[in-house]
C-alpha cells in the first residue's frame, strides 16, 4: 500500500506540473482529491487494515493528500497569475495615443466679416440692434424720408407682403425703430441683418443680402466724426496704410451724402486689377442724417445731428478674399466655405 501511495503521489504531481491552465487543474484535482478520487478511496479502504497498521498508514495518506494540496495551491497560483498577466497584456489600452482627429466646421466667411466689423464697432462704443426681416412700409420707407410715390422707391423694387408690409430692403428701419423708441436721446448703434430686393441673381446681384449700417446721434456730430470713424474702419478692416476718400452722392435719408472710396489693398492706389486701374475701391455710403428723418422720429434736429453709414459685407468679403461670384455665398458648398478656415488656434 505504500508503495501504491507513492506513484500516486508521483503521479499527482506530475499532472499537476503538467497542467497548463486553471481549468485543467482543476479536472487534476478532481480526479485525485475528489470524493471518488484514488486517495479518498484510500482511507476508506483503512478500515480493512490491521489495527495497529492504521494510525501508520493513515498518517502517509494524510502527508501525501498535504502534499498534492500544496502543490496543488502553488501551481494554482501562479497559473492565477499567469492568465491575469495574460489578459493584461491582450487588453492593454494605450491612452497616450493621438485621438481620432474630429471634422470641425467654421464659421461662414460673411458672418465672420459681419462679427469682425461688429468687434470694431462695438470696441467704439457702439451697440448692436436688431430688428424685423418683415417690416411695415412705414420703417422701411416713410420715415426715411421715402414718402409714398417719392422717385427713390423704385430704385429699390421690393418683395411686398400686403400694401403696408414687405421684406426689409435695407437695415435702416432697425435705426428708424431705435430713433423713435430713444426718444431724442443719443444714440451710437450698428445694425446688421438679411435685406432683401427684386433683383435678377447673377455674379454680382442677389435678391437676398446682408447689411450692415451704423447711426450715431448726439450733440454737435459733425461731417468731420464721420470721416474719422469710417477711416478707423477702413485702416482695421483693410490695412494701417489705406486712405478714403469721399465722394458727393445722393440718399433721401442723408444730406449731405457721401460715397467712400479706400485706396486699394492690392496696388497701394497705383492701379491694378482689383481697383480697375483706379486706384479706389468703393465700400460704402454714408452722410449726414436728414433733419426729416431725426424730425419724423421725434428729435430736435436743431439741437441733436447724426451720421449713417451703410455697407455690403458680401462686397467687403469679395474684395478682400477676392471671392468672384456673390453666389458662392448662398449655395454652401464646402469646397468654397473651407476656404475660409481659420489657421490661428
Ligand atoms: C446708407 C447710406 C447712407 C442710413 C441712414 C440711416 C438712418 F436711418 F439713420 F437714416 N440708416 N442708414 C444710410 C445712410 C445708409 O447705406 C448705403
Amino acid at each position: 500500500m505504500e508503495a501504491q501511495l507513492h506513484v500516486l503521489k508521483t503521479e499527482a504531481l506530475e499532472k499537476i506540473a503538467a497542467s497548463e491552465n486553471v481549468k485543467e487543474l482543476n479536472g487534476v484535482r478532481v480526479a485525485y482529491l475528489g470524493k471518488k478520487g484514488p486517495i479518498t478511496d484510500l482511507l476508506k479502504g483503512m478500515g480493512k487494515l490491521p489495527a495497529e497498521e492504521r494510525p501508520k498508514m493513515g498518517a502517509l495518506v494524510n502527508v501525501v493528500r498535504e502534499e498534492v494540496t500544496a502543490s496543488l495551491e502553488e501551481r494554482m497560483a501562479l497559473l492565477e497569475e499567469q492568465a491575469i498577466n495574460e489578459k493584461l497584456q491582450s487588453e492593454t489600452i494605450d491612452v497616450t495615443l493621438p485621438g481620432r482627429p474630429v471634422q470641425t466646421g467654421n464659421a461662414h466667411p460673411l458672418t465672420r466679416v459681419v462679427e469682425e466689423i461688429e468687434d470694431l464697432f462695438i470696441s467704439m462704443g457702439y451697440e448692436i440692434a436688431e430688428g424685423p426681416e418683415v417690416e411695415k412700409d412705414y420703417y422701411n420707407f416713410e420715415a426715411l424720408n421715402l414718402p409714398k410715390g417719392h422717385p427713390a422707391r423704385d430704385m429699390q423694387d421690393s418683395f411686398y407682403i400686403t400694401e403696408d408690409i414687405l421684406l426689409r430692403t435695407h437695415t435702416s428701419p432697425v435705426q428708424a425703430r431705435t430713433m423713435e423708441a430713444k426718444g431724442g436721446e443719443p444714440i451710437k448703434i450698428i445694425c446688421p441683418g438679411k435685406v432683401y430686393r427684386r433683383d435678377n441673381d447673377d455674379a454680382t446681384h442677389s435678391h437676398q443680402f446682408t447689411q450692415i449700417e451704423g447711426l450715431v446721434i448726439g450733440e454737435d456730430i459733425r461731417m468731420s466724426d464721420l470721416k474719422g470713424t469710417l477711416s478707423v474702419f477702413a485702416k482695421k478692416m483693410f490695412g494701417d496704410e489705406r486712405e478714403i476718400r469721399l465722394r458727393p452722392s445722393f440718399f433721401p435719408f442723408t444730406e449731405p451724402s457721401v460715397e467712400m472710396d479706400i485706396s486699394c489693398f492690392k496696388c497701394g492706389g497705383s492701379g491694378c486689377n482689383v481697383c480697375k486701374k483706379t486706384g479706389w475701391l468703393e465700400i460704402l455710403g454714408a452722410g449726414m442724417v436728414h433733419p426729416n428723418v431725426l424730425e419724423m422720429a421725434g428729435y430736435d434736429s436743431k439741437r441733436l445731428t447724426g451720421f449713417a453709414f451703410g455697407m455690403g459685407p458680401e462686397r467687403i468679403a469679395m474684395l478682400k478674399y477676392g471671392v468672384e461670384d456673390i453666389r458662392h455665398f448662398y449655395t454652401n458648398d464646402v469646397r468654397f466655405l473651407s476656404q475660409f478656415q481659420r489657421t490661428e488656434v
